[in-house]
């Protein structure tokens, strides 16, 4: 089988073993020791000044080549196109949106470079899978460098309305850029429908919709290619291995200790504008409110390690939190109970699952998010004879698969404390089955199977481009 080449923008550190981080790292991981090939992208660090050099670290049949930006790339291309531009805009909120046309040059400009550093070290069958909103020129500039293998795409983030992606200025070469690519992969049925709307009503393309499972056809730009949902997945059964083990450690003994008997509501985020922190702390204020009876009764633990903190959108956003949090706490804590631990550091993932395992309810409120693993690796953890409830924004990717979670619009504070309260209060039997439909759900549609429905309409979609080629 061919090999196939993984390109995103940070490459997993890479331990003896294998990744050190979960999801997406171990599923992607696992797929290059199958067929063995190569993860290429940026090392994470900045150069003040010399060159950046590419460092290759073979393990296996898998090769790691990365290498580092130098601080105006940095800027122009991770700061500021991907981050103050795409990011808030494929994430509802032009409100956010920085633009500034050299930041746009410098994201192409990087795209090429690194497209460069990667040609030398493709052969002629190898199979290409590029990932996020970082490299969506990437297929266009291997292009123009005379690449012909087959070349697919992974959105993580959502794709944006139509309306809403107008706002970014270069929204016709991006689109164009995508067209590049073979296969388009989208995280929900959403996504791919706001994309085929751009190439209709925008790029005066066409959709033709596959039947399922295959995707669609996209013609626009004098490009045919495919495009499809491909939600992604966690190893279940891995998590809740990891929960188990981690409920015996020190962490979680303590923390349970100082719990007492009151129930705990659990919540892990990046500390970023889009997981809808400060309405999802006003909504358990709401909920102490209006419910005296849940006072010294309920505690609720935030942990946000902190994430693109040289930003100022995340310095705000930090301020905001941390003064939410104050205010709340201020309000309602007494000598013996804190209502909000807020927490803006990082822990291991052992740690994360065995809190998930001790908690009532996963609380998971994004204003908006691509999928959101935290969602699918709270039900995971979980105790299959006393699970918790998990209370899921409708503007999660996961909300599309999580049927049996209590699903909240985050901008609804009334409505998010009510389902607090109804997560908190729901019997047994009804938590058993709503965990049963989602665990379900999630070993149905795991990080292999992702991955493996991603790869084989590459190869087809590929496939269908050489034939026609060849007629
Ligand atoms: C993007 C999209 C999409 C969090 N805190 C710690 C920690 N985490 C882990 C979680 C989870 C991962 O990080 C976060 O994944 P999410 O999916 O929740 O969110 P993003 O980081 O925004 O990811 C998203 C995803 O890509 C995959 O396609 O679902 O929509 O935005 O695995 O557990 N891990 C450790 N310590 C922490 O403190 N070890």
């Amino acid at each position: 089988m061919s090999r196939l080449i993984i390109v995103s923008n940070r490459v997993a550190p890479i331990s003896e073993g294998g990744p050190a981080a979960g999801g997406l790292a171990v599923g992607v991981y696992d797929a290059l020791k199958e067929t063995g090939g190569m993860w290429f992208g940026w090392s994470g660090d900045v150069l003040s000044s010399g060159q950046p050099h590419m460092q290759v670290v073979e393990r296996g049949p898998v090769t790691f080549a990365t290498i580092g930006l130098v601080r105006r790339d940095y800027d122009q291309y991770y700061r500021g196109f991907s981050n103050a531009t795409l990011w808030p805009a494929f994430h509802y909120r032009p409100d956010l949106i920085q633009y500034d046309r050299h930041d746009f040059e410098g994201y192409c400009r990087v795209n090429a470079w690194l497209a460069q550093q990667l040609v030398p070290l493709l052969q002629a069958d190898d199979v290409i899978w590029v990932h996020d909103y970082h490299l969506i020129p990437f297929a266009e500039a291997l292009r123009a460098a005379g690449v012909k293998n087959r070349i697919g795409f992974f959105l993580h983030i959502p794709f944006p309305a139509a309306q809403v992606l107008l706002s970014v200025p270069p929204h016709r070469e991006l689109v164009k850029a995508l067209c590049s690519f073979d296969l388009l992969g989208f995280q929900t049925q959403r996504d791919l429908r706001a994309f085929s709307d751009y190439i209709v009503s925008e790029a005066g393309g066409e959709v033709e919709p596959g039947l399922a499972p295959a995707p669609a056809t996209v013609r626009a730009f004098g490009r045919t290619l495919r495009a499809a949902a491909y939600p992604i997945g966690v190893y279940p059964d891995e998590v809740a291995q990891l929960a188990k083990a981690g409920t015996r450690g020190k962490p979680v003994r303590t923390m349970k200790a100082t719990l007492h008997d009151r129930k705990l509501i659990m919540s892990v985020d990046r500390l970023d504008y889009s997981k809808g922190l400060v309405e999802r702390f006003r909504a358990f204020e709401r909920l102490l409110d209006r419910s005296p009876a849940c006072r010294n009764q309920v505690s609720f633990v935030q942990i946000a390690p902190p994430t693109r903190a040289d930003m100022h959108a995340y310095q705000d956003i930090r301020l905001r939190l941390e003064a939410e949090s104050g205010r709340i706490n201020g309000r309602f804590a007494e000598l013996d109970w804190t209502p909000i631990r807020y927490i803006h550091r990082q822990y291991e993932r052992s740690v994360l699952a065995a809190l998930f395992r001790q908690s009532h309810v996963g609380y998971v409120t994004p204003l908006r998010d691509g999928m959101n693993l935290v969602a699918k690796e709270y039900v995971s953890a979980q105790d299959p004879d006393d699970p918790g409830v998990l209370v899921l924004s409708c503007f999660a990717g996961a909300a599309e698969e999580l049927s049996g979670a209590l699903i909240v619009n985050p901008i609804d504070i009334d409505g998010m404390a009510d389902a607090l309260g109804e997560a908190l209060a729901m019997p047994l039997a009804e938590r058993r089955a709503r965990y049963r439909d989602m665990i379900a759900q999630l070993r149905e549609n795991n990080v292999s199977v992702w991955r493996d429905n991603f790869m084989r309409d590459l190869r087809a979609a590929g496939e269908k481009r050489r034939t026609a080629k060849t007629r």
